[in-house]
């Protein structure tokens, strides 16, 4: 059997599975038509116990994805804070390229245009820390760095045509 008679068998066969399933819809419509309220009571008895098992199915999702939240395995030193004024304007960050190890930092974070995301990614690809970037107004992000290497800010809030090259590298501690 060449290829194109390959193809054709396969096309037959998928287009009478398709088939079949307009034949049996079809044929499912010859019924009489039912009482409506009937017909509502089975519905929504579906619906509450879909309602419950959709919010039990969250509630669980988040409980255990909770540990995986980035805050609460930020750590952060005591004692005097070093301030990092922090400017996101399209489509770059402007901030210092090297950050100290194991210091209490605190990022300024504002934006020259529209509304950013200032969104810090360790070298493994994890989302550490990360706040809104605003115009007219500063957030503060505290942050300490426990390991040395190299980091990745990335904007997570869509903010134009450049968004998705919205990144800026900096180092941390002797590297
Ligand atoms: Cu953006």
């Amino acid at each position: 059997m060449g290829a194109t008679s390959k193809l054709l068998l396969i096309f037959l066969l998928l287009a009478g599975g398709v088939g079949s399933v307009f034949v049996v819809v079809a044929l499912s419509t010859r019924q009489p038509i039912e009482d409506q309220t009937e017909m509502h009571r089975r519905g929504y008895a579906v619906r509450s116990k879909w309602f419950l098992f959709v919010t039990l199915f969250l509630l669980a999702a988040f409980v255990a994805t909770l540990p995986f939240f980035p805050y609460l395995s930020r750590v952060t030193a005591q004692g005097p804070a070093l301030r990092v004024p922090v400017i996101a304007q399209q489509f770059t960050f402007i901030m210092p390229s090297h950050l100290p190890l194991k210091q209490r930092i605190i990022f300024e974070v504002t934006s020259r245009d529209v509304n950013h995301n200032f969104g810090i990614y360790n070298s493994k690809g994890e989302l550490i820390a990360q706040t809104q970037a605003m115009p007219d107004y500063v957030n503060n992000l505290e942050v300490t760095f426990q390991k040395s290497g190299r980091y990745t800010v990335r904007c997570l809030e869509y903010c134009g045509v450049g968004h998705a090259l919205m990144e800026k590298e900096f180092t941390v501690g002797g590297y």
